[in-house]
């Protein structure tokens, strides 16, 4: 199944309250006039788009429709889908060339961290590269045996040690295994809760060191896990995560549990951080490459 299909699978709970709304917003068109654009605003915004983003977007709806003298309501909503993917930019997929290369995952705790290197684990498999899985989280229980799973399922190679002990030095194990045993991709789940906020920070950072030293000049992702159903809150987590941990990119779990698919528009044009990956479900497949087109067209059609 395509991008646009799975998507529109996923978000049909976001369909019904975002694009429901605004497909018969936009139908009501019948040409300039203020309270239109008004509730057009609205919905945008209630549907976690973003006070600034929602304004920016229909500012703009309104100099196009202008300028372009724009009637009906196919018509508005074609050019709406062009704001709206303008605003997203240009799909990014992961840079993993060199051998091994590094995959961080971090995020709050059940966001989906684990499921998400589980499917991304599947997804390179299946690409013919060798994958190993290091279990980072070692401060909850069972956290290593979820991801072990993952592992078996994927055939991915798997590097852990026991609960409570340094991730920093599972991580080093990792990377000696990866280049012992010829893996290309390293994949580093992390915990996402710790006695504090700083411990966690620090964590991170300690675990960057080590990757650092041991991997200089590897290509590195640094991915953010976001969970679409926490709505802005979710920003507020991924504004702290880019400035202590660095971010290379989002992976936006739960949309098929949402009505909020706005935070997508949100995400990108507060932080600047591209979304990656979209999570629509519970199964190893329900991860897709995010594609900012066929997003906005899955939104408004
Ligand atoms: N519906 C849905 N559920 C998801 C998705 N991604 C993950 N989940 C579920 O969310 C729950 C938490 O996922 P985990 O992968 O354990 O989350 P985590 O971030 O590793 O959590 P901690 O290890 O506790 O920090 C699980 O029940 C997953 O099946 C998704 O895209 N859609
Ligand atoms: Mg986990």
């Amino acid at each position: 199944m395509g991008f646009f299909n799975k998507i529109k699978e996923g978000l049909s709970r976001t369909k019904q309250n975002m694009t429901n709304k605004l497909n018969s917003t936009i139908a009501s068109f019948t040409g300039e006039n203020e309270e239109f654009f008004e509730e057009l605003e609205e919905l945008l915004i209630l549907s976690d788009v973003g006070a600034q983003a929602s304004m920016d977007a229909v500012e703009e709806l309104r100099d196009v429709v202008k300028a372009r003298g724009l009637r009906g309501g196919d018509e508005v909503r074609g050019a709406l889908r062009e704001i709206l993917t303008g605003m997203l930019g240009e799909p990014e997929s992961l840079k993993l060339t060199t051998k091994p290369s590094v995959i961080l995952v971090v995020g709050v705790n059940g966001v989906g961290k684990t499921t998400t290197i589980g499917k991304l684990a599947m997804a390179l498999g299946r690409e013919g590269k060798r994958v190993l899985l290091a279990a980072g989280d070692t401060f909850r229980a069972a956290a290593a045996e979820q991801l072990g799973i993952w592992a078996q399922r994927s055939g991915a190679d798997f590097v852990r040690h026991e609960e409570g002990s340094d991730p920093a030095a599972v991580v080093f194990d990792a990377i000696s295994a990866a280049k012992a045993r010829g893996a290309d991709v390293i994949i580093v789940d992390t915990a996402g809760r710790l006695h504090n906020k700083s411990n966690l920070m620090n964590e991170l950072n300690k675990i960057s060191r080590v990757i650092d030293r041991e991997l200089p000049g590897a290509d590195r992702e640094t991915l953010l896990v976001l969970d679409a159903t926490t709505g802005q809150n979710g920003l507020m987590q991924a504004e702290e995560f880019k400035r202590s941990a660095g971010l290379t990119g989002i992976v936006l779990t739960k949309l098929d549990g949402t009505a909020k698919g706005g935070i997508v528009f949100a995400i990108t044009t507060r932080l600047g951080v591209p979304v990656k990956y979209v999570g629509v479900g519970e199964q190893a497949d329900d991860l897709i490459p995010f594609d900012p087109e066929e997003f906005a067209e899955a939104l408004l059609s």
